[in-house]
C-alpha cells in the first residue's frame, strides 16, 4: 500500500481547511464517510481521523476507507493518538495531544516522511515545540468554547490574545531558523466555524506570524450538507475582515453633520444625558441602546452607523451584551469605538477588557495614560520584549502616573500591534497613533482641550462619541476621522473656556462652561 501513497512535501503541505472528524454529530441523513468525502470536495485540505470509541479492528477499518479518499483527493490524512493506526495504514501522518506519546518517539517510529502535530495551549509547551525541532506543525488552540471537546485545558477558550502569546514563540523560533531550519506551522481549533473564521485568520497573528490553518470538526461534521458547509467555510475564511483604511479624503465637521452618523451608545449610566447632547451637537444622531436583539438590525439597516463601548459601570450582564456588539457589528465592518474606563482599577475590570478584545476588533481603542497602560498588560509584548515600560499607578478612573513620551510610544505600538486597531491616548496633550503599512509608528499630536472639563463627568466619555460619529460618517478614512473628531473636540474645549470665563484670568466655572462647550462643538460643527 505504500507504494500507493502520494509523497508529501513537509514544508508545503496545505493546513488552510483543516478538517477533523467526529462521528458522534452526523446527521441522520448522511454517513460518517459521507461527511468526510463531501468535506473533501467542498476543498478541505488535510484530514485528521479522530476517533475516541472504536476499536483498534474498527479503527483501521474506517481509516482505510477515509485514506482512500484523501489519496484520490491528494490531501493528507493524520490519525490522532494512534501511530499504530498510522503505521498499519501507512498514512501520512499524526496529531498528539500532550498526553499522549512523546513526540520524539513518534518520530523515531514513524521515520522522517510523517506530519506530526502536537496540540499547545500555553506558549511554555509551544516553546518545547520549538526546542525538541520534531513536530511539523502545533494545532494551538482552544480559541472559543466549543461542545466538541469537553476536556480541553482551557474550556472557555484562550481567544486571540492567547493564541498570539503562541505564535509570538513559533515567531521567534520561524525566524531564526529562516532559510535553514525547520519552519513549524500553525493551525488554531476550538469553536472555529464560518461565522467567526476571517476574524480567527485577522486577530491571530504575531508580526509576520500568521496561521497557516483552521481546524475545524462541527461546522462540517455536523452540517446537512458539508460541501457547502466547507466551501463557504473557505469563502468566509478569506473574506475580508475590516475595511482598508484608504486616508484619502480631508474630513470637515461639515461633511459629518451632512451624513448625520447614528451613534449607538452602550454607555455608562452617568454620561448618557451629555454624550447625547455632543452627539447631536455635532450633527450626529445618538442611540442608547442595550436590546441585544435589535443589533444586527440596526447594523443591516443603518448607513453611517458606529458603536459606542464605555466600560464606566459594568455590570455582569452587560458583558455578554458588549461582546454580542462586537461580534454583530464586526460582522458588517461597523466601526467600533472602545473605551476601557479605569481598565486598571481592577483585576476583574482588566478581565472584562481582555474578554471585549477577545470577542472581536475595536477600530478605536481610546483612554487616558492610566487606561491605555493597563491595556498594555493586555499585550503580547508585556514584559518581554519591550524594557519594562514603567507601571503607571491606577487609582479608579484617573491616570495618576506620568510616563515619557518614549514609553507613551512603546505602548501605542504594542497595543496597535495585538489589536490592530487605532489608539488615542488622551491628556494636556492628546496622541492619535496608528501604525503605517511599513511597521513605523505614525503620531498625530493635538492639543487638549481645557483643565475645566476635569470638573464634568463625561468629556473623556463623549470624545468617544465624537470620534464614532466621525467613524461612521467617514469609515473608509478612519486615522484621519479619528484626528479631525479629537481636534474639533478639544478647540470647543479651549474655545469654551475662553467664552465661559468673563475675563481672560478667570477660571471658568464648570456649569457655565458646559453649556458654552455644547454650543461651540455645534457652531464648530457647520465649517
Ligand atoms: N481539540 P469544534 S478543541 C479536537 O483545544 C479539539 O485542543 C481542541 O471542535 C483543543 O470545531 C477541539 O467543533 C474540538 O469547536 C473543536
Amino acid at each position: 500500500m505504500s507504494a500507493e501513497s502520494p509523497k508529501f512535501d513537509l514544508q508545503n503541505v496545505d493546513y488552510s481547511t483543516y478538517l477533523v472528524t467526529d462521528s458522534t454529530m452526523i446527521p441522520e441523513s448522511s454517513t460518517f464517510l459521507k461527511q468526510v468525502e463531501d468535506s473533501i470536495k467542498g476543498g478541505a485540505t488535510i484530514v485528521q481521523l479522530r476517533e475516541k470509541s472504536l476499536s483498534t479492528l474498527e479503527f483501521i477499518a474506517r481509516a482505510e476507507k477515509v485514506h482512500q479518499m484523501t489519496k484520490r483527493a491528494g490531501i493528507p490524512l493524520l490519525i490522532n493518538d494512534r501511530i499504530d493506526v498510522a503505521l498499519a495504514i501507512d498514512c501520512e501522518g499524526v496529531h498528539i495531544g500532550q498526553d499522549d506519546m512523546p513526540a520524539k518517539l513518534a518520530r523515531k517510529i514513524l521515520g522522517e516522511d510523517k506530519i506530526i502535530g502536537i496540540t499547545c495551549s500555553n506558549p511554555g509547551e509551544v516553546e518545547v515545540v520549538c526546542q525538541e525541532q520534531i513536530a511539523d506543525y502545533v494545532g494551538l488552540g482552544t480559541v472559543y468554547q466549543t461542545n466538541t471537546k469537553k476536556d480541553t485545558k482551557t474550556p472557555h477558550g484562550i481567544g486571540p490574545i492567547g493564541i498570539r502569546q503562541m505564535l509570538r514563540v513559533l515567531n521567534i523560533h520561524n525566524s531564526s531558523e529562516a532559510g535553514t531550519g525547520k519552519q513549524i506551522k500553525s493551525v488554531a481549533i476550538g469553536g472555529v466555524n464560518h461565522t467567526n473564521a476571517s476574524k480567527v485568520l485577522f486577530q491571530c497573528k504575531y508580526k509576520n506570524e500568521t496561521l497557516d490553518g483552521l481546524a475545524i470538526v462541527s461546522c462540517i461534521m455536523a452540517a446537512q450538507d458539508a460541501k457547502s458547509a466547507t466551501e463557504t467555510f473557505i469563502e468566509r475564511a478569506n473574506s475580508k475582515f475590516v475595511h482598508n483604511d484608504l486616508d484619502s479624503a480631508s474630513i470637515s465637521p461639515k461633511s459629518i453633520t451632512e451624513k448625520h452618523p447614528l451613534v449607538h451608545h452602550i454607555t455608562n449610566n452617568v454620561v448618557k444625558n451629555f454624550s447625547a447632547n455632543v452627539t447631536l451637537a455635532i450633527g450626529g444622531s445618538p442611540i442608547m441602546s442595550e436590546l441585544a436583539e435589535e443589533f444586527q438590525e440596526f447594523s443591516e439597516k443603518f448607513e453611517n452607523l458606529s458603536l459606542v463601548l464605555n466600560l464606566g459601570t459594568p455590570i455582569p450582564s452587560q458583558v455578554e451584551l458588549f461582546k454580542h456588539a462586537i461580534v454583530t457589528y464586526n460582522e458588517t465592518k461597523t466601526p467600533i469605538v472602545f473605551d476601557p474606563v479605569a481598565a486598571g482599577a481592577s483585576e476583574a475590570r482588566l478581565n472584562v477588557c481582555k474578554q471585549l478584545l477577545n470577542a472581536g476588533h475595536m477600530t478605536v481603542i481610546k483612554g487616558n495614560l492610566g487606561e491605555i497602560s493597563a491595556i498594555y498588560k493586555l499585550t503580547t509584548e508585556y514584559g518581554t520584549k519591550i524594557d519594562k515600560v514603567t507601571e503607571v499607578a491606577m487609582r479608579g478612573v484617573d491616570s495618576a502616573g506620568e510616563l515619557r513620551e518614549h514609553d507613551i510610544f512603546k505602548i501605542a505600538q504594542a497595543i496597535i500591534e495585538d489589536f490592530a486597531c487605532i489608539v488615542v491616548i488622551t491628556g494636556e496633550i492628546n496622541y492619535v497613533c496608528r501604525v503605517d503599512g511599513h511597521g513605523s509608528l505614525e503620531v498625530e499630536k493635538v492639543q487638549g482641550g481645557s483643565p475645566v472639563m476635569g470638573l464634568i463627568t463625561g468629556t473623556g466619555c463623549s470624545l468617544g462619541s465624537t470620534i464614532a460619529a466621525y467613524l461612521g460618517a467617514s469609515s473608509s478614512n478612519q486615522f484621519s476621522a479619528t484626528v479631525a473628531a479629537v481636534r474639533i473636540y478639544n478647540e470647543a474645549g479651549r474655545t469654551a473656556a475662553i467664552s465661559s470665563s468673563k475675563n481672560l484670568e478667570e477660571v471658568p466655572k464648570p456649569a457655565a462652561f458646559q453649556s458654552h462647550f455644547i454650543d461651540t462643538l455645534y457652531t464648530l460643527s457647520t465649517r
